[in-house]
């Protein structure tokens, strides 16, 4: 996952990947950090957080889509999500 520590957007998506014990790399990128071409390059846009799933191949902006593609593909318990 890309991300950086100011964005509590990224807080909240970070936290669904360590609710769920998933073993993920961690990208930071601040501001003025060149990883953040990487993004660029690939979809003209710069957004934090943005996750790449090697195991289904999903690239996904946005914090509540991640959350919830993480819990219905992670989670023992997908029906509980909500709570
Ligand atoms: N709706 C998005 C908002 C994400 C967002 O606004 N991210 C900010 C960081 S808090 C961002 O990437 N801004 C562009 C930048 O830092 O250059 C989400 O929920 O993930």
């Amino acid at each position: 996952m890309f991300s950086h520590q100011g964005s509590p957007f990224c807080k909240l998506a970070r936290e669904a990947l360590v609710e769920l014990e998933l073993p993920h790399l961690l990208h930071s990128c601040a501001r003025g950090n060149p990883k953040r071409q990487e993004i660029f390059k690939k979809h003209g846009i710069f957004q934090a957080p943005y996750i790449e799933d090697p195991n289904t191949g999903v690239k996904m902006f946005e914090s509540a889509e991640i959350i919830e593609y993480l819990r219905a593909t992670y989670s023992l318990y997908p029906q509980y999500q909500n709570l």
